[in-house]
């Protein structure tokens, strides 16, 4: 037996933490490591993360300091846990799968799953198997080829992917599937900041943020709006207290006290281990979740109505008549905004609203940052086009100090989007990309993540190829999704660890490990490294330097080539060898097909790499009217009939994405136990509940099907009263399918209409 067991759900609560990092921090980073692997892998790997000759910290997307700046440790507690998982000495073999038959794997939980360690050999499940069985490389690609080759048409194939993939293998990617036919590539960001992209696209012509982390450093004030640093983007926070320090304020808008929101105690300095930290937030509006729309629309009303009063002093009118179109109306909608129903969707007073409004007053640049609180919502979009309105008003986009800052998730997901990974390219792409390659790309639009489920559902997609993600666990409506699963004549994952979508199988199944960040890559012509680009467009090289996990693996792009080569054979012409031996022959052809990237290999081999351009910050909108964009948005609250609660669906602290490494979530005080609801006292009351209760989440949603989550513990807990909160993956099973952003289609993880069914007393 693999000797690892589920950590016992031995729920223990302490007081939500003040403030995040500190000492504590850089010991949790080492006792997961030292769980995982030796002294001296533990050492190489956190002495290579994120340095000019080492690999980038698959963490998350959050920028580097420029090469002289980095700090010798530039890590977070999250990312160096995150790296050690991967570099873990635990291996699962042929003979783990000969132990365990999938159903039994099945039982087990996500975290179980994780701690058996890396694959290291392909593995097939047969139809009507039980087991996984070793399957040869070549055997392998081919049954995969064949079954693509077989379908009626190439839209009946998804092709799914997680921003945690490589440019260079996200190129390949996007280039086979639209080579064999359909533009089906459903990716993580769908699930993720789809809403941010749809937004800013509309609005400043481009899906991507603006600011560098220069700007961070020197704003007057900035805006941390459905995001929290302190867990998921901790190398955020160094660069928040640098703003700080040079005078700038931070306005924190979150339905939760998140610890790192609140004061910030720097790991890797020594006032930051033993002093009382920088108090980050100046101001913390604790929002009603869904309330941002209402928030940013009233503080634009306000500043219209400033401008009343002393005209000429508080917009930008040379920036708004130069450069913008839609003002006369967005300012007519804007001054009908109703303070009642303001202060009724935030659940904050006038008082915070106009303090706050002062503090824009007084701020020459500003900055909005955002994740998961605002995108995951219905009205995720319209927020987010809001903010942008905001922004503009008083110039604050495109210039020093000032701009839209989407924080992103996964290491590689914007950069996935720039090469081509979207099921909705724009045509100058897809004529970019078949004129570079000799073929014409399909036009068709092709099927985002939910509407992937619910081809599969209906029996229209049958092949699902899955690359560095966990697409049964990240998706929504848990049961509908694993039905859906199964009923494909074939499923096959390039992963480097066990995950829920390899135990949910369609008629055949397949497992193909690959080297991960951390691993050395040697191809025909030698060493490879490969390159990623962060949260603020900076493209640069990040190169492997462990020993592979296994001899038998092989990297992504050898995957995607060999699997390529067999499906298409000669037709079109594309030197898939030549792409596997020496990624530079790869990146040539991003350089011809992708603007921005032009002499792409020479740029990239200096320290640090290159900064895309952002048209937006010389001025130019790449809009239809060639101008930034007002737009009229109008919202509509949730209604949350009596009894019922809003519940957010969240990480925790020791979990990345899907996988939790360990049970706790030290900064909100929950230890032993991921099958918690925290609940405001007031609530507990009203639903006559008390702390600890047992509960099953049951979500209410219009098609009468009930969803229920079983077995929670309730909290009491300082969350915006009518609100809850509760961690994913486990919470999936609750967020019905066809509840999605409108416009985006993202599935509405933080706002789930849910009652709690008490089940027992506390134990
Ligand atoms: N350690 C670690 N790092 C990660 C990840 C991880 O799992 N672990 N995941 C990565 C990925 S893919 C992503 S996308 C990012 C996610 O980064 P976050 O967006 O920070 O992740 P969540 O845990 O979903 O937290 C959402 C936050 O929004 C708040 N919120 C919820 N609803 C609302 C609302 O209506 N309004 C406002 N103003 N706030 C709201 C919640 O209280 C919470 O603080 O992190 C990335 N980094
Ligand atoms: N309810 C709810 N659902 C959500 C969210 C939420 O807030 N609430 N958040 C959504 C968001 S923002 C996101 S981004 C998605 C995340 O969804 P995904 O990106 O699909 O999920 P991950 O958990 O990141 O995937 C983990 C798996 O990736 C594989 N992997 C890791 N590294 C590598 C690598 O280098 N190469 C390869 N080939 N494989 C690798 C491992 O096998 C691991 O098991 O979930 C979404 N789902
Ligand atoms: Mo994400």
């Amino acid at each position: 037996m693999s000797g690892i067991e589920d950590p016992d759900d031995d729920l223990s609560v302490t007081p939500p933490k003040q403030w995040a990092t500190g000492l504590p921090a850089v010991t949790h980073a080492l006792e997961y490591s030292l769980g995982q692997t030796s002294v001296r892998r533990t050492a190489l790997t956190l002495l290579n993360i994120n340095q000019v000759k080492g690999f980038d910290c698959p963490g998350c997307a959050w920028p580097e300091p420029a090469p002289g700046k980095r700090h010798r440790n530039e890590y977070c507690e999250n990312g160096a846990k995150h790296i050690n998982d991967e570099a873990t000495s635990r291996r699962v073999t042929a003979d783990f799968f000969r132990q365990y038959s999938i159903d039994e794997l099945d039982t087990k939980s996500d975290y179980w799953l994780n701690q058996q360690g890396r694959l290291t050999e392909p593995m097939v499940k047969r139809p009507g198997a039980h087991y996984y069985e070793p399957i040869g490389w070549d055997e392998a690609l081919d049954l995969l080829a064949g079954e693509l080759r077989r379908l009626d048409s190439p839209d009946e194939a998804l092709f799914y992917t997680s921003g945690r993939l490589n440019n260079e293998a996200a190129f390949l990617l996007q280039l086979f599937a639209r080579a064999y036919g359909t533009n089906n590539l459903p990716d993580c960001s769908n699930l993720c900041h789809e809403s941010s992209g749809c937004a800013l696209n509309e609005t400043l012509g481009i899906g991507k943020g603006s600011v560098s982390l220069d700007d961070i450093h020197h704003c007057d004030l900035i805006f941390v709006v459905g995001q929290n640093p302190g867990t998921n983007h901790p190398r955020m926070l160094s660069a928040l207290e640098e703003t700080k320090r040079n005078g700038g304020r931070v306005v924190a808008v979150n339905p939760l006290p998140e610890a790192g929101l609140m004061r910030f105690k720097h790991p890797q300095r020594a006032r930051g281990v033993i002093g009382r930290g920088t108090q980050i937030a100046d101001e913390f509006l604790q929002i009603r979740p869904g309330g941002d729309l209402a928030l940013f629309q009233a503080l634009n009303r306000l500043l219209l109505e400033a401008e009343d009063d002393a005209p000429g002093s508080v917009l930008d009118h040379d920036f708004v008549d130069a450069s913008t179109t839609g003002f006369t109306e967005f300012a007519e909608h804007a001054r009908k905004a109703s303070w009642d129903d303001a202060l009724e969707a935030t659940g904050l007073t006038r008082e915070e609203i106009e303090r706050v409004h002062a503090m824009v007053l007084q701020s020459k640049s500003v900055i909005v940052c955002w994740a998961m609180g605002l995108t995951q919502h219905k009205h995720g979009v319209p927020t987010i086009r809001e903010v942008v309105n905001f922004l503009l008003l008083r110039g604050n986009i495109g210039r020093p100090g000032a701009g839209v800052c989407p924080v992103r998730g996964h290491s590689n997901v914007q950069g996935d989007r720039t090469m081509g990974v979207w099921e909705r390219m724009p045509q100058t792409f897809l004529d970019a990309l078949g004129g570079e390659f000799g073929f014409t790309p399909p036009t068709r639009h092709g099927l985002d993540s939910v509407n992937g489920i619910r081809a599969m559902r209906d029996g229209d997609a049958k092949v699902f190829v899955g690359v560095a993600g966990n697409f049964v666990r990240a998706t929504p409506d848990s049961r509908v999704t694993e039905e859906a699963m199964r009923r494909c004549r074939l499923t096959a994952h390039i992963s480097t660890k066990l995950n829920r979508s390899h135990t949910v199988c369609g008629d055949t199944a397949l497992i193909l490990p690959t080297l991960g960040r951390s691993d050395r890559d040697v191809q025909a012509a030698g060493e490879q490294f490969i390159t990623v680009e962060d949260s603020m467009s900076e493209v640069h090289a990040s190169r492997g330097r462990l020993a592979p996990a296994s001899p038998h693996l092989l990297s992504e792009v050898a995957i995607i080539s060999r699997l390529a080569r067999r499906t298409l054979g000669a037709a079109p012409s594309v030197p898939w060898e030549d792409f596997e031996s020496d990624y530079d022959t790869i990146r040539d052809r991003i350089a011809r097909v992708v603007p921005g990237f032009e002499d792409f290999n020479a740029r990239v081999a200096k320290p640090g790499g290159f900064k895309l351009p952002n048209p937006v910050n010389e001025g130019v909108f790449p809009t239809p009217s060639g101008k930034a964009v007002f737009t009229c948005n109008d919202f509509t609250m949730p209604h949350v009939p009596e009894g019922h609660l809003l519940l957010q669906t969240l990480r925790s602290h020791d979990q990345w994405n899907t996988v939790p490494y360990a049970m706790n979530d030290r900064y909100r005080g929950i230890h032993n136990a991921r099958r918690v609801v925290l609940v405001h006292p007031s609530d507990l009351d009203a639903l006559g509940l008390a702390d600890r209760d047992r509960v099953d989440l049951v979500s209410t949603w219009h098609d009468g099907i009930v969803r229920r989550a079983e077995d929670f513990r309730v909290v009491a807990y300082p969350t915006t009263p009518g609100s809850a909160a509760s961690y994913y993956p486990e919470t999936n099973v609750l967020v019905p399918l066809d509840s999605v952003a409108d416009i985006s289609n993202t599935p509405t993880s933080k706002s789930v209409l849910v009652r709690l069914e008490r089940t027992g007393s506390a134990d």
